[in-house]
C-alpha cells in the first residue's frame, strides 16, 4: 500500500484540466495546488499558523540543505521535520538533486552519486541515490522525491540523454532503498531536457518503474516559456491519469495557469516568498514593485482586490517605506500577500475546472494581469 491515495474528482469540459486530492498521512491536499517553499524548514518570514490563516495546504523543503544544517539526525532525533518545524499538515521534500546540480564547479557525477563540497564551508560531501532516500527517511516527509539529475538549459542530446539514462538507474535505486513505503510516498522524476523524444523515453522508463506520483524536472531552467509550455503538452500525457502530476520549481501566477491546463496537478516555487523579500508584490494588475517611487503617496492596498491581512490593514505608501528602510516587517507583509495571493489563485482555478470555465478563466486572468513573454 502506498503512503497516499490520489483521487481524480473531474476533468475541467473546456480545457481538460484536472481537478483533484491527495490523502496523506497528515490529511488531505485538493490539486491543483501551490507549495510554498520551506527550503530550511521554515517558509521564510511565515510562522505555521500564518500558513494555516492563508490555507495553505503542503509545504516543500529541502533534503539537501537540511543535511548540511542542522543534520537529518538532529531532524529524526526532534520526532521528523513536522514536529521540529511545528507543522502538522502534508510536507513534501525535494531530494536533493537540483541543489546539488545547482552548485556548479562545486562538484563531480559520478556512477555512485554526486560528491559536492560545502556552500558553508567548503567541506566535502557524497549524496548518492541511497543516501537521499536514508535523508528524506530521516526527515519524514509525507511524499519525498527521487535523487535526479536536472540537466541544464541549453545542453546537447548527447548530454541530456546520457543525464536521464542515469536518473533512470537512480530512480530504481531509490525505489530499492525506500523502506517506510506506509508513510512516505516515493515520487519518480521525468527528466529529458527539451527534446520530445528523450522525454517519451524518460517518461517510459520512469512509469514502468512504478511510483505512487510523478513530477516533471527539468523545465523553467532558463528556456523561453513558449519551450516550456510545449515540452508540457507532450509529457503530460505520457504520465498515468490516476497518479499526481508535479511540475518542480514552477512559478508565477502566468505559469502555474498554464501548466494547469496542460494537467498538472502540484507546483512549487520560491519566487512569491523571494521576490516579496525584495519588495515586490503580484496583484491581480500584475506586479507591483513596492520600492518604486510612484507609490510613495500611494494609499491604496498592494493589491485593491485582495482580502488578505496585508491588503485589509497596509497601504502601499507604508509597505514601500518599510522596504525602503529595511524593515523586517516590509519582507512579512509581503510574503504574506503574495502566498495568499498564489493559493487563492489556485483556490479560484480548482472553481473554474469543477464549473467547467478555466479558459474563460484564464483569458480574464490574463486580460487584468497581463501577458508576460
Ligand atoms: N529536479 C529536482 N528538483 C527540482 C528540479 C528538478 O529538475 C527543478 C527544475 N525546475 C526544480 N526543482 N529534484
Ligand atoms: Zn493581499
Amino acid at each position: 500500500m502506498s503512503a497516499i491515495k490520489f483521487e481524480l474528482i473531474k476533468t475541467c469540459k473546456q480545457t481538460g484540466a484536472r481537478l483533484g486530492k491527495i490523502q496523506t498521512p497528515h490529511g488531505e491536499i485538493q490539486t491543483p495546488i501551490f507549495m510554498p517553499v520551506g527550503t530550511l524548514a521554515t517558509v521564510k518570514a511565515m510562522t505555521p499558523e500564518e500558513l494555516k490563516d492563508i490555507n495553505a495546504q503542503i509545504i516543500l523543503s529541502n533534503t539537501y540543505h537540511l543535511y548540511m544544517r542542522p543534520g537529518h539526525e538532529l531532524v529524526e532525533k526532534a520526532g521528523g521535520l513536522h514536529k521540529f518545524m511545528n507543522w502538522d499538515r502534508p510536507i513534501l521534500t525535494d531530494s536533493g538533486g537540483f541543489q546539488v546540480f545547482s552548485l556548479g564547479p562545486l562538484r563531480k557525477i559520478k556512477e555512485e552519486g554526486v560528491e559536492f563540497r560545502s556552500h558553508i564551508d567548503g567541506s566535502k560531501h557524497f549524496i548518492s541515490p541511497e543516501k537521499a532516500i536514508e535523508i528524506e527517511n530521516a526527515l519524514g516527509a509525507d511524499i519525498i522525491m527521487a535523487f535526479d539529475e536536472c540537466a541544464p538549459y541549453p545542453a546537447d542530446r548527447e548530454y541530456v540523454k546520457n543525464s536521464l539514462e542515469r536518473t533512470t538507474r537512480w530512480a530504481q535505486r531509490c525505489k530499492d532503498a525506500h523502506k517506510n513505503t506506509e508513510r512516505q510516498a516515493l515520487f519518480g522524476i521525468v527528466q529529458g531536457g527539451m527534446y520530445k523524444d528523450l522525454r517519451e523515453q524518460s517518461a517510459k522508463e520512469i512509469t514502468d518503474i512504478g511510483f505512487p506520483g510523478y513530477a516533471i524536472g527539468g523545465l523553467s531552467v532558463g528556456e523561453p516559456k513558449p519551450i516550456m509550455y510545449e515540452v508540457l503538452e507532450y509529457t503530460t500525457p505520457l504520465l498515468p491519469e490516476d497518479k499526481p502530476r508535479y511540475l518542480m520549481g514552477v512559478g508565477s501566477p502566468d505559469d502555474l495557469i498554464e501548466g494547469v491546463l496542460r494537467g498538472v496537478d502540484m507546483f512549487d516555487c520560491v519566487l512569491p516568498t523571494r521576490i516579496a523579500r525584495n519588495g515586490t508584490a503580484f496583484t491581480s494588475q500584475g506586479k507591483v514593485v513596492a520600492r518604486n517611487a510612484i507609490y510613495a503617496d500611494d494609499f491604496r492596498p498592494l493589491d485593491p482586490e485582495c482580502d488578505c491581512y496585508t491588503c485589509k490593514n497596509y497601504t502601499r505608501a507604508y509597505i514601500r517605506h518599510l522596504v525602503k528602510c529595511n524593515e523586517i516587517l516590509a519582507s512579512r507583509l509581503l510574503t504574506y500577500h503574495n502566498l495568499h495571493f498564489l493559493l487563492k489563485l489556485m483556490e479560484d482555478v480548482r472553481t473554474a475546472i469543477q464549473e467547467d470555465r478555466l479558459m474563460d478563466f484564464r483569458n480574464e486572468f490574463f486580460e487584468k494581469y497581463g501577458y508576460t513573454k
